[in-house]
C-alpha cells in the first residue's frame, strides 16, 4: 500500500485530503503545528513547523512516504498584506525546507506543491481563462510568495531531477473553511444574523471582483489524481473554469436566508490591490486525468451556511 504524508493538515483542506486518500486505499500520515488540533482517526499525526528544516528531515526519514502533499502555508491574501514577513517565511523559506529535505532523501518520493491561481495576478482580457504557461504578474504579497514557490519548484525539479509537481489552486470553498475567506465569511455573518447575535447587516469588501470557485472535495480529488499521474516539473491549474462576481456569490448566500439583510461596505475589507478577474483554464488537468469538478457552487454555499448555522 502507498503511504502519503500531508504537511499542514490541520488547515481547511487537510481533513478533506486525508479522507480522499483513505477512500483511494492510500495510508495517510499528517503534520500539524503543535498548537493545532487534528483528530487523528484517519491518519497518524505528527507535530511539525516547516521552518524547522531538521524536523522536516526527521519526519520524512521516519515515515518514508511515497507521496508528499505540501499544504502548509500562510494562505490568506488579506493577512499577507498585514504580515508580509510571516507570509514570506512560511510560504517561501518553509517550502524550500520541504524541497531540500525531499532532495536529500535516499529515495525519490513524489511531491505536490500547492500554489495559487493568484499567481497570475494582473490578467489581460484576452488571457482569460488563463492557462499554465501564461506570464505571472502577481498583484499581492501572498501571490508573489506562491509564484516564487512555483519558480523554485520548477528549478529544483529540473536541476535535481526531483519527482515534483505543482498546482495552482483557484478559490476552494466548503464547510469548515475559516471565515477569513469570502464564502465562509458571508455564510457566517448570515448564520449569526439568523441567530440574532448580529444586526441584520452584512459587511462586505470588493463585490466587483470575479473569482473561480470550486468545492474543496472536488479539489482534493484532483490532488490525489495528480500525485499519482502528474508529470514531474509540470504545473496544473485546479479550478472550475468559470469565474463568478463576488456580488453574485453574496446574492446566492443572502437568498438562502428568510431574513431581510442590508449590505454595507467595510473599508477594512477593501484590499490595496484586488485584481478584477481570475479564471482557470483546466484543459491541461482534464486532458491528463479526466478530472472536472462535479459539485455545484450552490450546494457548497448551502452546506457552508448550514455549517455556520451549527457552529456559530
Ligand atoms: O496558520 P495556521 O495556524 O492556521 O496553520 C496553518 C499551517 N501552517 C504551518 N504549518 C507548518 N509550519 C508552519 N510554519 C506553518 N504556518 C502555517 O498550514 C494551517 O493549518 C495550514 C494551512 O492551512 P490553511 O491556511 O487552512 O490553508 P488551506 O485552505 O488548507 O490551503 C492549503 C494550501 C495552502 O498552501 C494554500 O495557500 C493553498 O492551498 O491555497
Ligand atoms: N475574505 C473576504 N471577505 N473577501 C471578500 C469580501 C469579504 O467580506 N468581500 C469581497 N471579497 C473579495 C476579495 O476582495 C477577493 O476579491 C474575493 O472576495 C475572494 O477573497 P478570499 O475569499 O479572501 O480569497 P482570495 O481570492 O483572496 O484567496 C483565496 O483563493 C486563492 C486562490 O485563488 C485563498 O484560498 C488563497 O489561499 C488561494 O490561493
Amino acid at each position: 500500500m502507498k503511504k502519503a504524508l500531508v504537511i499542514g493538515a490541520a488547515g481547511f483542506v487537510g481533513d478533506y485530503l486525508i479522507r480522499e486518500l483513505n477512500d483511494n486505499g492510500i495510508v495517510a500520515y499528517a503534520t500539524k503545528l503543535p498548537h493545532e488540533i487534528l483528530v487523528g482517526e484517519f491518519a497518524k499525526v505528527y507535530d511539525l513547523d516547516i521552518l524547522d528544516k531538521e524536523a522536516v528531515v526527521n519526519i520524512l526519514y521516519e515515515i518514508q512516504p511515497d507521496y508528499i502533499f505540501h499544504l502548509a502555508a500562510q494562505s490568506s491574501v488579506g493577512v499577507a498584506w498585514k504580515n508580509p514577513l510571516l507570509t514570506i517565511d512560511v510560504n517561501i523559506k518553509g517550502s524550500i525546507n520541504v524541497m531540500d529535505a525531499v532532495r536529500d532523501l535516499f529515495y525519490k518520493p513524489r511531491l505536490l506543491l500547492i500554489g495559487s491561481g493568484e499567481e497570475y495576478g494582473h490578467i489581460k482580457p484576452e488571457e482569460t481563462p488563463i492557462s499554465e504557461d501564461n506570464a505571472l504578474r502577481p498583484g499581492n504579497i501572498y501571490a508573489a510568495t506562491k509564484a516564487c514557490q512555483n519558480m523554485i519548484g520548477s528549478i529544483y525539479s529540473k536541476a535535481y531531477d526531483m519527482d515534483l509537481m505543482m498546482v495552482r489552486a483557484f478559490n476552494h470553498i466548503g464547510p469548515g473553511q475559516a471565515s477569513l475567506f469570502v464564502v465562509s465569511d458571508f455564510c457566517r455573518q448570515v448564520a449569526e444574523i439568523e441567530k440574532g447575535i448580529r444586526e441584520p447587516v452584512i459587511k462586505v469588501g470588493n463585490l466587483a471582483a470575479k473569482r473561480d470557485f470550486t468545492d474543496v472535495r472536488d479539489v482534493v480529488r484532483a490532488y490525489v489524481k495528480l500525485i499519482q499521474v502528474g508529470e514531474a516539473g509540470e504545473t496544473y491549474n485546479v479550478g472550475s473554469g468559470n469565474a463568478q462576481e463576488i456580488r453574485q456569490i453574496l446574492n446566492k448566500v443572502v437568498a438562502m436566508s428568510d431574513r431581510e439583510i442590508r449590505v454595507e461596505t467595510d473599508p477594512n475589507k477593501i484590499r490595496p490591490v484586488d485584481v478584477p478577474i481570475i479564471e482557470a483554464d483546466i484543459t491541461k488537468l482534464n486532458t491528463l486525468t479526466g478530472w472536472k469538478p462535479v459539485i455545484p457552487v450552490e450546494q457548497t454555499i448551502r452546506e457552508t451556511l448550514d455549517y455556520w448555522r451549527m457552529n456559530s
